[in-house]
């Protein structure tokens, strides 16, 4: 496909448009045209158009959250193949918080004066533990700590909630929301098309089911993030099916905030920057209804999280602190970032750093 960027505009098929601050319109792009320019489409042509249509949605604002993340359990009844974070009992290195120790460890940041806006809760499906823990989890958060936003419990964990206590997804969210839930992470989306799935995680939720969990969610006013797993068996046509049945999905409920290309961590010979930063513009392009592409520097490397900020990116994640999903996949980026450094990265990028809440209101601009 020719692709031109000029004062007349960028010309994809008969969709929508997508107007940039300089004048560079984009039309809502096919599943043909999406491929297209990830085949054929020059490297800086590409990211110059996903800048464009990042500057139109955000202006030069990229935007960070104080925040924690925090995994209760790496116990996990599924052991996705992919997933080097996930024991089964009796494995060394297993671990499992008590409520107490995740309220102590949320107070200790806060007392060491990193006054936080969010945390981010994440974990395995654990063999014994009941609904009510995990509610309880939420629930004592929230109690101790009122003003801390609680973004937890993927698609993955809510179907698993449902299957142990019987109730339905609906009812699951009722319950949690009430107790504090305030928005769910994008996590277990992984690859949607069926037959990659099929045999990068078989015993995961469908990606049917993953859809289905997220509608359902944002019907009741709870807002989520969605992700990709990208760099293992999929190809480019199984990357932008997942982007197409997103936008589908987002066109219907508008509740996503912010799509996350994860790059898997574990085969680094199969990875490279080119890839990264291509997977960002065209997430950033394909999902033209998503307000934010988040680089989420833990899994690229500060460096490539930066440099993804001219690629389509608006959104560094946060200071994080404390990950193991990906630590324990053998990435080699440090557990948290200080603010002050991810307004380095932000500033050297060119763009503006901006200070978030959990809804992308802007608390502080730096
Ligand atoms: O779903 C697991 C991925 C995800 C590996 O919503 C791996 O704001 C790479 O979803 N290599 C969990 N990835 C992390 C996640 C997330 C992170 C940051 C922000 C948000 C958000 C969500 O991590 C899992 C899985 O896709 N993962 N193992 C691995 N070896």
């Amino acid at each position: 496909m020719s692709l031109s960027i000029n004062k007349a505009g960028i010309q994809h098929g008969n969709a929508p448009k997508i107007k940039g601050p300089s004048g560079v319109t984009v039309r809502r792009i096919s599943r043909e045209d999406a491929l297209s320019l990830w085949r054929d489409e020059e490297f800086f042509n590409l990211g110059r158009l996903a800048s464009e249509v990042a500057l139109s949605k955000n202006g030069n604002y990229a935007f960070f959250i104080k925040n924690l993340h925090i995994n209760p359990t790496n116990l996990c009844i599924n052991r996705c193949r992919f997933c080097a974070f996930s024991r089964s009992k009796g494995d060394p290195g297993v671990f499992e918080l008590t409520i107490e120790q995740i309220l102590n460890k949320i107070s200790s940041h806060l007392s060491e004066g990193k006054g936080f806006q969010e945390v981010h809760i994440v974990g395995g499906l654990h063999p014994e533990w009941r609904f009510e823990h995990y509610v309880n989890i939420i629930s004592s958060i929230k109690e101790a700590f009122p003003f801390i936003k609680i973004k937890a419990y993927t698609a993955t964990e809510l179907d698993h909630f449902s299957r142990i206590s019987g109730l339905s997804i609906q009812r699951v969210l009722e319950i949690l929301k009430e107790k504090g839930l305030d928005l769910i992470p994008g996590g277990g989306a992984e690859i949607f098309d069926e037959k990659v799935r099929g045999i990068l995680c078989p015993e995961k939720i469908s990606s049917r089911r993953w859809l289905e969990i997220m509608e359902i969610a944002h019907s009741m006013g709870i807002r989520s993030n969605a992700t990709m797993l990208y760099g293992h068996l999929e190809g480019p046509e199984h990357r932008i099916d997942h982007l197409l049945r997103l936008r589908d999905l987002q066109d219907r409920t508008g509740g996503f905030q912010a799509f996350i290309p994860l790059p898997y961590i574990g085969n680094e010979n199969k990875r490279s920057t080119i890839d990264d930063l291509k997977t960002i513009a065209i997430s950033r392009i394909v999902l033209d209804n998503f307000d934010h592409i988040k680089a989420y520097w833990v899994m690229l490397g500060e460096r490539v999280a930066q440099i993804a900020l001219l690629w389509g990116a608006d959104d560094l994640e946060g200071t994080v602190t404390e990950e193991k999903i990906s630590h324990e996949a053998g990435v080699t980026t440090p557990q948290a970032l200080s603010v002050e450094e991810i307004i380095d990265l932000i500033r050297n990028a060119g763009r503006i750093p901006a200070e978030r809440d959990s809804f992308y209101n802007i608390i502080k601009i730096y």
